[in-house]
């Protein structure tokens, strides 16, 4: 397709002016044809910047390595670019948004010199459906062109949609590495340095301008631009949710069905719960998304969620037939490799792969690498943050509704992060708003997915949205409040706070998780429906040690010290929360959390009342 087939003119119009900007040496718009994927692959893999895999062990699957530099999320380079400061809070990066344009404007000016700028017209929900948005992301990225295809819906579909004049998101990207004259990548990854790379919004004009980065989130912009920190935006003022949850069908051996949507920071497990195979007998998981779930009232005053993606972007490393054979079996054709580390036979690798490597590999930077298992500090193959994309039709749990436009009702929602201590396997808040302090409260070790981080250290990150507000965190909490308000209290989901990541003082997992996580779900299912064995605590609603039966290599001991209320840990907890966490958010922390706080604490000093188990 070419810009004159383009019928929007206020689209034709936005592309040709940045295109007068950027100065690319051609315009493509994307037809999101499976003729196009091709023809865009085969161009990367001719110019080195792709490698074709073995075609018998990985049909239709290509690798890629990134620069060193651009390997993940970069926090400290992303910007919520409100008219106010004070409405992009104090969680998030602000410039002031006319001063950010006319700098971005100065980093745009020739950016694609030697390049061909791309029209995305893409889709974050079924194409058509009344809660689907609509964006355009213009690139110089072939890469990312073809992963959007592959995360979103792209094409001709959601141009006949937006017709002559829809409204869609606009979003500008472009890697910042312009082409002079004859000069090429030399299949070298190209982006810009660090202190050049911008992934700002501008929420009041709900437009997404990315400069300097080709990787993951800095550059598919539907995810957690569009998809989390515009659509937050948007749903503050509509009066829905748009949050960084997983969305899990399960089925007990009666049939019965449950939705439960869980939100956990990045990197901590979320595609493994969504596509976990249980292991008690007779009961089912499946899945409707990983990563985001858009949820909004329906006529019978339940909440309903939709997965706005239309594939996974997962975390690579760790995942393994054990961890996630679902994934796997996503991820083994049609997919995106990036990062992960390439065996003699073309197939890929990587750490928790759950096989040694075999034979001579070569790593993520491109080079030849042999594994020592002797030399402990010998450097990963595959980075951290190697990822797959893979359509979510591919995946063998895929739930038969998760295309559906009306969503599925959500039974409950879990909150969780990394917490080696104090947070036991599973509590339950005692009503809605009870679950937003939950929400509000969450920490996690940090992982790899984001580059500026210090991995391992333990860091707050609300409702895992640290890094996806689009505005004022406290003003965030209040919207999760409100919504508590707009329907009946046995109408909203129930609130969970789980924690897989238990360790003892030696280091030593004390819950095997992935699949007897299903152990959990199960009693979470069972409060549900009113049926499973449940004691009050100062914390919360908490199962009884029998309550949850044990896997393999969890003894009695294990168990009680996974549920736990460790009061000191707690008390520290709350120390924390009011000292470091809540006064960050000053007069817009919802009163109602600060009511919280001083009911857990007061509950957990007078715990030797005779009211709890501890
Ligand atoms: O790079 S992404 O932001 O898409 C992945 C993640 O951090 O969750
Ligand atoms: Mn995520």
């Amino acid at each position: 397709m070419k810009l004159q087939d383009l019928k929007h003119s206020k689209l034709r119009k936005w592309v040709e002016d940045f295109a007068a900007l950027a100065k690319p040496e051609a315009i493509v718009i994307c037809d999101g044809s499976a003729a196009q994927y091709k023809q865009l692959m085969e161009e990367m893999i001719a110019s080195g910047l792709a490698m074709e895999l073995n075609r018998d062990k990985k049909p239709g699957c290509v690798a890629f390595f990134s620069d060193p530099s651009d390997v993940a999320r970069v926090e400290n380079r992303t910007y919520i670019a409100s008219v106010k400061e004070e409405d992009a809070g104090p969680t998030n990066n602000w410039i002031d948004p006319t001063e950010l344009k006319k700098t971005l404007t100065g980093l745009y000016d020739g950016s694609m010199k030697g390049r061909t700028l791309y029209v995305i017209p893409f889709s974050m929900g079924p194409v058509g459906s009344d809660i689907a948005k609509i964006g355009v992301e213009i690139t110089d990225s072939a890469y990312v062109v073809t992963n959007m295809m592959i995360m979103t819906r792209v094409g001709k579909k959601v141009l006949e949609v937006l017709g002559t004049d829809g409204y869609f998101v606009p979003c500008f990207h472009s890697v910042g590495k312009p082409l002079a004259e004859g000069e090429s990548d030399h299949g070298k990854w190209p982006c810009a340095p660090l202190d050049k790379k911008y992934i700002a919004h501008f929420p009041e004009t709900r437009e997404i301008w990315s400069y300097g980065s080709g990787y993951g989130g800095n550059a598919l912009l539907g995810k957690k631009c569009l998809a989390l920190r515009i659509a937050s935006v948007i749903a503050r003022d509509e009066g829905w949710l748009a949050e960084h949850m997983l969305i899990l069908k399960i089925t007990n051996p009666k049939g019965v069905v449950k939705y439960v949507s869980a939100a956990f920071p990045s990197a901590c497990g979320k595609t493994n719960l969504a596509m976990l195979i249980p292991t008690i007998p007779g009961w089912k998981v499946e899945t409707i998304g990983d990563d985001i779930a858009w949820m909004k009232f329906g006529k019978d005053g339940r909440l309903y969620a939709i997965n706005p993606e239309a594939g996974f972007f997962g975390v690579a490393p760790g995942t393994s037939e054990d961890s996630n054979p679902n994934a796997l079996i996503a991820a083994s054709k049609n997919t995106i490799f990036t990062n992960v580390a390439i065996t003699e036979d073309k197939d890929v690798w990587w750490e928790g792969i759950g096989h040694d490597a075999p034979g001579k590999l070569i790593d993520w930077n491109g080079n030849d690498w042999v594994q020592n298992k002797a030399d402990k500090s010998q450097k990963p193959a595959a980075h951290p943050n190697a990822r797959f994309t893979a359509p979510a039709s591919q995946c063998p749990s895929i739930a038969a509704e998760w295309e559906d436009p009306k969503g599925v009702p959500i039974d409950a929602i879990l909150f969780g992060g990394r917490r080696p201590r104090t947070i036991p396997l599973v509590h339950q808040a005692r009503d809605w708003n009870h679950g937003v302090f939950l929400g509000s409260i969450v920490g996690s070790e940090i992982t790899a997915a984001a580059l500026d981080l210090k991995v391992g250290t333990i860091r707050r990150d609300p409702f895992a949205m640290l890094p996806f507000c689009g505005y004022h965190m406290g003003e965030y909490f209040k919207h999760w409040i409100k919504i508590g308000t707009r329907t009946t209290a046995d109408k909203l989901p129930k609130v969970f706070y789980v924690n897989w990541f238990r360790k003892t003082d030696e280091g030593k997992w004390l819950w095997p998780g992935y699949g007897e996580n299903s152990r959990v779900l199960k009693w979470v299912f069972e409060r549900c429906e009113g049926s499973a064995k449940f004691v009050e605590t100062p914390i919360g609603i908490m199962p009884t040690i029998d309550a949850i039966d044990r896997p393999e290599g969890v003894s009695e001991k294990d168990m009680a010290e996974l549920l736990k209320v460790d009061r000191e840990g707690w008390l520290k907890e709350v120390e924390d929360v009011r000292t470091n966490h809540y006064p960050k958010f000053g007069k817009h922390l919802p009163k109602e959390l600060m009511a919280m706080l001083d009911e857990l604490e007061s509950n957990l000093k007078d715990c030797c009342c005779g009211k709890c188990k501890c």
